[in-house]
């Protein structure tokens, strides 16, 4: 569309953007929705398509440039007008009253001097330059004399106004601020990336410079970036506030979001409270800071003070303690968790970071180590984050040794030596030895205790962590072999709980077979899959002996919890376990496959050929198996029935040549419901 758009076009067009506009800033600068995401969107969507059909409507302010069009940002260089200076760091108290001391050696002065505090953001510092309101162009700090323009990306960010609030805007001003990634935001983009085998960031500020840095707006549009301002300069020298709070509360009028945590204090021992107070409080925040910045509040005493080299004399940054450090992994070693899970941890070279003194670092898993590609020998950043556990975040490659060690998964478990076993496509390693590992000891025998499984009264977790810690069980076969007189010696064990247990033990000698092997604590065998397994194969030597491919046949078995039961059964361990159930009087009651009067296809031959659209192969295959039939590779005179599925061939010709009944799909599944099979 070509034409001219009417005046009532254009009225819808303003008054969109206006309703987008005030949406946003009440979203993303006040945290205050006031509708719902989908009416948001369709405002949007409607804003698009006016400016599909009329590009004059396109504003510079327009909320549909956030997205990141097709204009790329220039990163031309851009020469501040007013310098973007740095500041200077205090890293103790008493350095900042040195600081202190010398504004007011400066200043003559011998009152306490006011001053703003602000948390100081880990992100990066931009410059955004307004004409009549209209963000016209952003730039980085680069070396605080010239930046790059990073306009087109700076749009994308939706606490970034494109056009100023309220009524008194002044004809040019230059704002100043923190790009940053949120806490929540860096941890979603992180995984994300390493879900995609791509390259993660190491910290929230590298994850903000790298998507500030995207050739691409469309890229950045996507990113969970903020700005918060922290300043502001006006070319009308006329118009300047008398205080630098002023300056702060004019800012957050015009539509920016500044930092709540922001405040006035008097005096340098009020400024070091505030400092404790923020510390305190960092791990809470929602963004990550590197320290509290003090600025003196007259614009008055801040223009006395002045510079000094490339930083203001009446500001500072006291630090809080590094999140990061350097140090070299100086080993790997691998641990069992209680449900056998192997992870590999770091053994560093103790450093102090985020507070305290690190000396290990989990490594997750294989593929996280791969990730890193972190060698034994390496020099790695390594980042405490809060309460976080530690993490090794990078390697420094530059400084990997000759003798670096690449690591490698132990052939068996480090505690136990049962197989150590690895599922392609999880990124986990299990040690196969439940029953009888000593790191999965507790865990195997709560778990076989547990209500769905054996149901042994009285044994919970305290008992578990005594009988465990005294050594009188290893393993739940040792349950059995409990005497009284084991017991009534215990703290807290009386002579009535000793009985107690000893006979809710005794009760779960003769488990049917399903809780038994539920109770075996196979990993991914939960009481669906321990019931279909044991209907399906009767006794626990036919279980312990089918291959993947037999224990595939049974509805809802896959390759991984095939692979698992087979590992489970491998372990000398674990079979040295069940023998020592079976000679403590452990017996399980064998299942029958089905009942004989549920077998209505019990010695009919079938066969199946073409594709079922409703279950597998194996499925329908099992599903015959438990009505009582075989099921066969061919057709013969002896063929009871054959189901045949989508774009069957050969097999349905020669049925129908030997008159042997067919059953399509549908017939078939109905004639599974007929016997309760879904
Ligand atoms: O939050 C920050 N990273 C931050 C940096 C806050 C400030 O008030 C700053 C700053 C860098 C320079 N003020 C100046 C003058």
């Amino acid at each position: 569309m070509t034409d001219q758009p009417t005046t009532s076009t254009v009225h819808r067009a303003e008054e969109l953007r206006r309703l987008l506009a005030d949406y946003n800033y009440q979203y993303y600068v006040l945290d205050e929705p006031t509708v719902p995401d989908s009416e948001y969107d369709r405002l949007f969507r409607e804003l698009q398509q006016l400016e599909n059909d009329y590009p004059d409507l396109r504003t510079a302010d327009s909320p549909t440039r956030r997205v990141g069009g097709a204009a790329e940002t220039s990163f031309a260089p851009v020469t501040h007008r007013i310098p973007m200076l740095s500041l200077d760091n205090a890293f103790s108290d008493d350095e900042l009253r040195d600081f202190d001391r010398r504004v007011r050696d400066r200043l003559v002065y011998e009152q306490d001097v006011e001053y703003v505090c602000e948390p100081k953001l880990d992100g990066l510092a931009v410059s955004l330059h307004y004409e009549n309101g209209i963000l016209e162009r952003a730039a980085t700090r680069g070396d605080g004399q010239t930046g790059e323009d990073i306009t087109e990306n700076i749009r994308t960010i939706p606490s970034v106004p494109l056009r100023l609030r309220g009524k008194s805007v002044p004809e040019r001003v230059e704002v100043r601020g923190e790009v940053y990634m949120p806490k929540a935001g860096f941890e979603r983009l992180n995984k994300t990336l390493s879900a995609k085998g791509e390259k993660t960031f190491v910290n929230p500020r590298n994850a903000a410079a790298g998507s500030l840095r995207q050739k691409k707006p469309s890229v950045t549009a996507k990113r969970p970036l903020e700005m918060c301002a922290y300043s502001m300069a006006l070319e009308d020298e006329a118009d300047l506030p008398s205080t630098h709070w002023e300056g702060l509360q004019r800012v957050k009028n015009w539509g920016f979001r500044t930092n709540p945590e922001m405040r006035r204090v008097t005096g340098v021992e009020a400024c070091l409270d505030a400092y404790h107070d923020l510390l305190e409080k960092r791990n809470d925040l929602p963004y990550e800071i590197d320290g509290i910045v003090f600025k003196v509040n007259s614009m008055e005493l801040q223009e006395t003070l002045g510079f000094v080299s490339r930083a203001p004399r009446w500001a500072i940054a006291q630090k809080f303690p590094a999140q990061e450090e350097l140090t070299v992994v100086e080993g790997v070693e691998f641990q069992v968790g209680r449900t056998g899970a192997i992870t590999p941890v770091a053994r560093l070279k103790p450093v102090f970071v985020g507070g305290v003194t690190v000396s290990n670092a989990t490594l997750h898993n294989m593929d996280e180590i791969a990730r890193l590609d972190v060698r034994i020998g390496d020099t790695v950043f390594v980042r405490r984050a809060g309460d976080v556990i530690p993490q090794v975040v990078k390697v420094l490659i530059e400084r990997r040794p000759d003798t670096a060690e690449v690591v490698t998964l132990p052939p068996d478990c480090p505690v136990c030596h049962s197989d150590i076993v690895q599922i392609d496509g999880e990124a986990v390693a299990r040690c196969s030895g439940g029953l009888f590992c000593p790191a999965q000891r507790k865990e195997a025998i709560r778990h076989y205790a547990s209500r769905k499984a054996l149901d042994i009264e009285g044994l919970g977790d305290k008992w578990i962590d005594i009988l465990v810690d005294r050594e009188l069980v290893s393993t739940v076969a040792d349950l059995y072999l409990l005497k009284k007189s084991d017991l009534t010696g215990l703290e807290r064990m009386g002579d009535k709980s000793a009985d107690n247990l000893i006979k809710a033990i005794d009760s779960a000698r003769k488990p049917v077979l399903w809780k038994f092997l539920y109770a075996l604590g196979i990993r991914e065998v939960g009481e669906a899959t321990a019931k279909a397994i044991a209907s399906h194969f009767g006794t626990l030597e036919a279980i312990s002996e089918a291959s993947e491919e037999s224990l595939q046949s049974v509805p809802d078995v896959g390759p991984i919890v095939a692979g698992h039961i087979r590992s489970f059964f491998e372990q000398p361990h674990n079979n040295e376990t069940l023998e020592a159930l079976k000679n403590a009087g452990v017996e399980w009651q064998s299942e029958d496959v089905l009942p004989a009067q549920e077998q209505p296809l019990k010695g009919e031959t079938w066969v199946l050929t073409g594709s079922l659209s409703t279950m597998t192969r194996d499925q329908a295959k099992a599903h015959l198996e438990s009505l009582g039939a075989k099921v066969a590779g061919s057709v013969s005179a002896k063929t009871s029935c054959v189901v045949a599925g989508e774009s069957a061939g050969s097999k349905l010709a020669k049925a129908e040549k030997l008159n042997v009944p067919v059953l399509d799909e549908q017939e078939f599944t109905d004639l599974l419901s007929e016997h309760g099979i879904a």
